[in-house]
């Protein structure tokens, strides 16, 4: 059975769970990473030299980095549903899956989580925090113009290029932060949020 390590608190250990719900696929997932250790073993770091979560194993083929197993699930067990066929649609997805890790607003809004949920107290940079936030409610607010008039990221079908920024707008939504408004962002949301697959594997309380 495929295999998934990786806390249920990593956005990027949830975009993989995610897929896997939308995909209805059977899996078996081990608790790794933060106080779960596992990440820091040897064998992991056979599998995961990166000593980072999510690491999976499909019939032995090992995949991490998480826009790359979602990726790969998408099209190996979702070819015309989430990973469309046509080639144009299919690039219009990955180019969102890109936008989310390579842009700066993903360092943004890790700044910004990293500061009000993960840093002790003697970590804490409130002014690098109000700088992120800044640079993240630009982004964010680039994400709702896009919104306007789309149901899914990529137009009427939902696809793999909903799933990073669908984990990251619900961390964006749900931190207590100011943000302006974003209907078109907030409407996209509640569509999510209507995902059975997004409610048990993303749709947590932040921590
Ligand atoms: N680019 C990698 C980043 C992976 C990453 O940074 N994972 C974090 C959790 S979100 C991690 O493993 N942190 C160390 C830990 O949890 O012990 C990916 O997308 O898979």
């Amino acid at each position: 059975m495929l295999k998934v390590w990786g806390r249920t608190t990593s956005i990027n250990v949830q975009k993989v769970l995610w897929t896997l719900g939308e995909l209805d696929l059977p899996f078996e997932r081990v608790d790794a990473g933060l106080h779960f250790g596992v990440n820091t073993e040897e064998w992991y770091r056979r599998m995961n030299p990166n000593g980072l979560v999510p690491t999976i194993d499909d019939e032995g083929f090992v995949l991490w980095e998480s826009n790359a197993i979602v990726r790969y699930l998408a099209a190996r067990y979702g070819m015309g549903r989430i990973c469309p066929v046509d080639l144009a649609e299919r690039a219009d997805a990955d180019r969102w899956m890109e936008w989310h890790s390579t842009s700066a607003w993903g360092t943004a809004l890790r700044i910004v989580f990293f500061n009000l949920y993960r840093a002790r107290p003697e970590q804490r940079d409130p002014k690098a925090a109000d700088a992120a936030l800044r640079d993240a409610n630009r982004w964010f607010a680039l994400l709702d113009a896009h919104l306007v008039g789309r149901t899914w990221i990529t137009g009427d079908r939902f696809t793999m290029g909903d799933i990073p920024m669908g984990a990251a707008t619900h961390r964006y939504l749900n931190m207590p932060i100011e943000r302006p408004a974003t209907p078109a962002l907030a409407a996209w949301y509640a569509r999510l949020l209507e995902r059975p697959a997004f409610r048990e594997y993303v749709a947590l309380p932040l921590s």
